[in-house]
C-alpha cells in the first residue's frame, strides 16, 4: 500500500493544490491532505477546521483522498498515518529553495522522501497570498478556486 502526505496551509485551497490532489491521487493508493500550521504564517484567514472542511468539500468523490487537521510536525503525522512519502507542489525555482530545505529537514528526522509535483503552467502563478489580497478587494476568484472556497472567501470579505 503507497500512501502519500500533502501537507500545507491552504489558506485557502486553490485549484493549484486541487490539482496536485488529483495527480497525487492517481500515483498513489491513498492520499492524506493535511490542513496544517504553518509557523512562519501568523493570524491565517480561516481556522484549522475551516481550512480542512473546503479541502474535504473540495475533494467530495476524489475515493482515496481523506482530509485530517492538525497543528504538529509533518513527519509525526506522516507516522501517525503510516504515510510513505510526503508530496508537496512545485511553482517556480523560488518555490524549490525552501521546498528542498524542508524535505531534506523532513528525510533526517523521519527517513520519508518528499515527492515534487510541478504545477500546470496554467496554475503556476496562483497562490493562496494572493487569492486572499485580490478576494479581500471584492475581485472575482472563481476561475482560480473550488466553489465552496469561492463562497467562504465572499462571506469573510462581506463581513470585515
Ligand atoms: N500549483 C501547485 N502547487 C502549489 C501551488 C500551485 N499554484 N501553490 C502552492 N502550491 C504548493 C506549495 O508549493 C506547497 O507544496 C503546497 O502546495 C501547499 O502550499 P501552502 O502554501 O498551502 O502550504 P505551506 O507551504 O504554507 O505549508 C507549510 C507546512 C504547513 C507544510 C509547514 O509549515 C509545516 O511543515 N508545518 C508543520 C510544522 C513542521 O513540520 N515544520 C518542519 C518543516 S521541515
Amino acid at each position: 500500500m503507497r500512501r502519500a502526505l500533502f501537507p500545507g496551509s491552504f489558506d485557502p485551497f486553490h485549484n493549484g493544490h486541487l490539482e496536485v490532489v488529483e495527480r497525487a491521487s492517481q500515483l498513489f493508493d491513498e492520499v492524506v491532505v493535511a490542513a496544517m500550521r504553518n509557523p512562519q504564517k501568523a493570524g491565517p484567514l480561516f481556522s484549522l477546521e475551516e481550512r480542512m472542511e473546503l479541502v474535504r468539500v473540495s475533494v467530495e468523490g476524489m475515493g482515496n483522498v481523506s482530509v485530517v487537521a492538525l497543528a504538529s510536525l509533518v513527519v509525526d503525522l506522516a507516522r501517525d498515518v503510516e504515510a510513505n512519502v510526503i508530496v508537496r507542489g512545485l511553482r517556480a525555482v523560488s518555490d524549490f529553495e525552501i521546498e528542498l530545505q524542508m524535505a531534506q529537514m523532513n528525510r533526517e528526522l523521519s527517513g520519508i522522501d518528499t515527492l515534487f509535483v510541478p504545477t500546470s503552467s496554467e496554475y503556476s502563478y496562483v497562490s493562496s497570498k494572493l487569492i486572499r489580497e485580490v478576494a479581500a478587494y471584492g475581485g472575482n476568484v472563481s476561475s482560480l478556486v473550488p466553489k465552496a472556497v469561492d463562497v467562504a472567501l465572499r462571506e469573510r470579505s462581506r463581513l470585515s
